[in-house]
């Protein structure tokens, strides 16, 4: 492969989002990835496509110089290049313009051709296309999915940064779990065992007595061992804590952040018109409890279900559960030590998921506030108290009520945009079959 030539001191001036027939008789410097080159004897199309899409470039004999036209009409498609020329208005081009070449630049030429097209919308085995993540991440689907999942996180650090929540980011190297369900990656920390965090969760919690409202949008480690296309070995989750609040005003928040979402990828989808989607209502966000939903399973189908039995997604899809619901006031027995009992059932919790279909986009509850409570749940548990000494003790300096939530953005993104497979709504999956790209 030939060394690449420099970028030296040359710059793009327009963006192919930036042609417009006004530019007519500019000069303009663009850069981006050769998409196909047409050559027809003493001219030559090439489309040059950038984040924004696609510009043409024409060299016709006696117009532009030969090297540069013999370079141009050679170039590999996926080559990365500089073109600087003269734009020209012309009706069959994309935006309105094409550019008459005087300078070609091949910053670097592709010495592989991709397994698929970038410019194929469907390509069917996820394998494939994540293998070369670096071109399927320039499909048009992935481009609005990102596009539109950086617009959800600014609208949602916007509502928090509006309700004065502190941003925090809290260690990803712990001691000890936190979430029981879900198992840990261990990793080396010097000479000790220690794990990647599970959740935010304790150190969320202990900062609500500084900063009352905190939230962070960071990873969490699950070794998930089920291959599904909705669990992630890493994932990122958006966490909210809240002094002096319970579940029901959390829920309140999540309900609004939902909202903002939506608002988010509606707005992102009318200025990218190559994106549509079906975003879930989230205007009025309907609230049943467990005891609710087991009754309907009890009397509309045939299902054998116990109280206390978590609620099978296919079973919620019996019930014809779909868009956006709230499941609060699920049974004590399963739910994390943190998790805080109803003041008037002992069996059930203070606590909410939020769900999308038979999908959990969230679960949150009001936190157990004191000490000894929460050293009795610990031990019931089987944990070992000693190993969250620290956190216990920050109990004993008036920690105040709280309540908060996790949301995971990749589920999220999922529902704001319809999509099944949880892989496509993040750049690099892990999963259990999958530690690279
Ligand atoms: P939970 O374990 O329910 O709660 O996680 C919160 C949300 O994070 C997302 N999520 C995942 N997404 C993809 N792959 C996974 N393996 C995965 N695991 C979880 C889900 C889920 O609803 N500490 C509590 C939250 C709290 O109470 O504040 C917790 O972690 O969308």
């Amino acid at each position: 492969m030939e060394p690449p030539e420099g970028l030296g001191d040359i710059r793009r001036t327009h963006l192919s989002s930036d042609m417009d027939p006004a530019l007519d008789g500019e000069e303009v410097v663009v850069m981006g990835w050769v998409a196909a080159v047409r050559s027809h004897g003493n001219i030559t199309f090439a489309t040059i496509r950038d984040r924004t899409g696609p510009v043409q470039i024409v060299a016709k004999k006696g117009v532009c110089d030969d090297d540069l036209r013999t370079i141009l009409t050679k170039a590999k498609p996926h080559s990365s290049v500089a073109v600087r020329g003269r734009a020209s208005a012309s009706a069959r081009a994309p935006g309105g313009v094409e550019i008459i070449p005087n300078m070609l630049r091949v910053l670097s030429a592709a010495s592989r051709t991709p397994p698929f097209e970038p410019a194929t919308v469907t390509v069917p085995n996820i394998d494939t296309r994540l293998e070369v993540r670096c071109i399927d991440l320039r499909r048009e689907p992935l481009r609005h999915m990102f596009g539109a999942r950086t617009a959800v996180l600014r609208a949602v650090r916007e509502y928090f940064y509006g309700n004065g929540f502190t941003e925090i980011s809290t260690p990803k190297m712990i001691a000890s779990a936190t979430e029981g369900g879900s198992a840990l990656f261990p990793i080396f920390y010097y000479d000790k065992e220690a794990f990647l965090a599970q959740s935010p969760q304790l150190y969320k919690e202990q900062l609500t007595m500084s900063f009352e409202r905190v939230f962070e949008v960071s990873p969490i480690f699950r070794a998930e061992p089920s291959r599904t296309n909705r669990h992630l070995a890493e994932a990122i989750s958006i966490d909210m804590e809240e002094a002096f609040v319970d579940y029901n005003d959390i829920m309140d928040r999540t309900a609004e952040v939902v909202r903002r979402a939506a608002g988010a990828v509606g707005e992102y989808a009318e200025r990218n018109p190559g994106s549509k989607y079906d975003i879930p209502d989230t205007v009025d966000i309907p609230r049943y409890t467990y005891e609710e939903l087991a009754g309907r399973i009890h009397d509309e189908t045939d299902l054998h279900m116990e109280w206390g039995d978590d609620l099978h997604p296919s079973w919620l899809r019996r019930l014809g559960l779909d868009g956006m619901y709230f499941i609060t006031d699920w049974p004590m027995g399963p739910k994390p030590f943190y998790v805080k009992t109803k003041q008037d059932d002992p069996r059930v919790s203070e606590s909410f998921d939020l769900m999308w279909g038979d999908l959990e986009l969230s679960s949150g509850s009001t936190r157990m506030n004191d000490r000894d409570g929460l050293e009795r749940n610990m031990r019931n548990k089987g944990m070992k108290t000693a190993s969250f000494a620290h956190h216990l003790e920050a109990f004993e300096y008036g920690m105040p009520p709280h309540a908060g939530c996790g949301i995971g953005l990749e589920r999220l993104m999922m529902a704001m945009t319809g999509t099944g497979n949880i892989r496509d709504a993040t750049f690099y999956p892990r999963d259990v079959d999958r530690l690279t790209p």
